[in-house]
């Protein structure tokens, strides 16, 4: 199995170059961001508990989006490997991977983290909020919050995994075009040491 973590903060491009790797390279892709979502549209209690949260810009309690990972696992038992999208954003979440992924006889190859400037991405999700109906997107106020949240909490998920030797850096500024071809250049030569 092969496995990756796309990382990086709100807006750095994880669901838009997810969508491309996973065709590339034939990986599950598991976003806690679209399966949130997705209880969400169907207005189910975790749904509703969850929207409440995601409206301020604050995070889902790691057991909710833990329960989540762990059975989309679960019922994807013959996946090649999983492409982790928004997923582990604390460090409780990424020591509950690593164990999950134990119990499969698998592991994290490596984390690969967009780096992108603080004004490009609130200008990124401030524009996708005019069209997308995503009311964690509409407001200024709600966008900061979650890169204080980001700040706060989720960067230090880095810090766990470069203990481990397992993190990229890529520039995530430019084209998406642009930027999906240094993910692919890193990832071959990741492949191509296996
Ligand atoms: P997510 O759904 O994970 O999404 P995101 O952080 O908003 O950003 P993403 O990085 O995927 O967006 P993208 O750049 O593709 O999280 C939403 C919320 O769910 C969180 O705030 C939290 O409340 C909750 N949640 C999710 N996972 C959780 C977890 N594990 N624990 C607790 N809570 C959790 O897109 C941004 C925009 O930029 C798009 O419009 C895109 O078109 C544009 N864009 C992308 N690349 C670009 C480029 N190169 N140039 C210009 N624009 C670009």
């Amino acid at each position: 199995m092969f496995n990756l973590i796309l990382f990086g903060p709100p807006g750095s491009g994880k669901g838009t170059q997810s969508e491309k790797l996973i065709t590339q390279y034939g990986l599950k892709h598991l976003s806690t961001g679209d399966l949130l979502r997705s209880e969400i549209a169907g207005k189910t209690p975790l749904g509703i508990e969850a929207k409440a949260i995601m409206d301020k810009g604050h995070l889902v309690p790691d057991e909710v989006v833990i329960g989540m990972i762990s059975s989309a696992l679960e019922a994807n038992p013959h996946a090649k490997g999983f492409l982790f999208d928004g997923f582990p954003r604390t460090s409780t979440q990424a020591e509950a991977l690593d164990k999950l992924l134990d119990l499969k006889k698998t592991s994290i190859a490596a984390m690969i983290a967009l780096a992108v400037s603080e004004e490009e991405l609130v200008k990124r999700l401030l524009k996708r909020g005019e069209t997308s109906g995503r009311s964690d997107d509409i407001n200024e106020g709600i966008v900061r919050e979650r890169l204080v949240e980001y700040h706060k909490k989720t960067s230090v998920v880095a810090d766990y995994y470069k203990q481990f030797d397992k993190v990229v850096v890529i520039a995530g500024e430019g084209t998406v075009d642009e930027i999906f071809a240094r993910l692919c250049k890193e990832i071959d030569g990741i492949l191509n040491n296996k």
